[in-house]
């Protein structure tokens, strides 16, 4: 089986125990045409969300069964096409949940109190006295926030909302959530119109899906209250970058905090250049502990599956019994 990225060297060697293994034991991202010829003859492939498993790759690659993304969200992965082809495809729900939870709340908190602004401005020497309105920002304990995909992840962030900070929680999803569900997290659903035009944080926490592409762009920016912050911890593509780059120079919403980029690692020009946004490296799930987790979950579904047929979480199960 094939390794494409640098992980740890504990999970590697448990890998090697069960299966024949290549690795790239850089962080370097092999090219598409290099991806698809170090996959000839391999089984599996241990995959993070830089390498696009496609309809082009998987017809080149006919020995493959498995491929385990070492992430939550697969839009790197052509599903229907893995199954078509018979490859089972797994990621690593459950265990990055509350570490990526404590992630986007603590990057909603830094984006409404503008750590990173102020700390800009205190590195470069511009502290020179205190003044009553020196980065006012949005107040949190007590405000409204909204969650875009209300799945394990946002239903984190809504718990820490309300139960620490005694928020307002206010959601939409694709399906709402049962009774239960809802009253734990101590939300209420709402249209995406009213979760737009309400909330004082929005946080973004839904799949990318083309549906989802740009599903805020600059005719949702125009709905949200000019005090409002925007966090995108979901996925690149889910924020018109370009539309809210311009949204934070002309104030039609306060602030934003973006760990993740449409094109990342590029960043959109404009973002690097407007002061109302924290922006950082795709690191939501980055805990030592929760990326060893991560990893060994994927070797979990490389081993289950290449020695015994069997997945431990996988995206399409009909692949196992078909
Ligand atoms: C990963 C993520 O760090 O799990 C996800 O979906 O976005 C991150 O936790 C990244 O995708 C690397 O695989």
């Amino acid at each position: 089986m094939l390794v494409a990225r640098r992980i740890f060297p504990e999970v590697l060697d448990r890998l090697r125990q069960h299966v024949e293994v290549e690795a790239n034991e850089t962080d370097d991202v092999w090219p598409a045409a290099e991806l698809a010829r170090r996959l000839q003859g391999k089984a599996g492939a241990l995959t993070t969300g830089s390498e696009r498993i496609t309809p082009e790759l998987l017809a080149g690659t006919p020995g493959l069964r498995i491929v385990a993304n070492m992430a939550v969200g697969f839009n790197n992965f052509d599903v229907p096409a893995c199954t078509a082809h018979g490859v089972l495809a797994t990621n690593t729900p459950d265990v990055l949940t509350d570490t990526t939870a404590d992630f986007g709340f603590a990057l909603m908190m830094a984006t409404a109190r503008r750590m990173a602004e102020s700390e800009h401005f205190l590195r470069a020497g511009h502290w020179n006295r205190w003044s009553i309105d020196m980065f006012a920002g949005a107040e949190v304990h007590g405000s409204t926030l909204g969650i875009l995909g209300m799945g394990r992840i946002g239903q984190g962030i809504a718990r820490r909302g309300a139960h620490g900070f005694g928020m307002r929680v206010i959601y939409h999803n694709r399906t709402r959530l049962d009774a239960a569900t809802e009253a734990d997290c101590h939300a209420t659903y709402v249209s995406k119109a009213d979760l737009l035009a309400q909330a004082d944080h929005l946080v973004l926490v839904l799949p990318y899906t083309a549906d989802n592409h740009h599903a805020i762009g600059a005719p949702e920016l125009a709905q949200m209250k000019p005090t409002a912050t925007l966090v995108n911890i979901a996925r690149g593509g889910i924020v018109d970058d370009a539309a809210l780059a311009q949204a934070l120079r002309t104030g039609q919403i306060a602030a934003a905090g973006l760990d993740v980029f449409e094109g990342e690692p590029q960043v959109h020009p404009d973002l690097l250049t407007v002061p109302n946004v924290v922006l950082t490296p795709h690191i939501a799930s980055a805990t030592l502990k929760t990326r060893r987790a991560m990893a060994n979950m994927a070797a979990d579904n490389l081993i289950a599956y290449l020695t015994e047929g069997k997945a431990v979480t996988p995206i399409n199960p009909e692949v196992l019994n078909a």
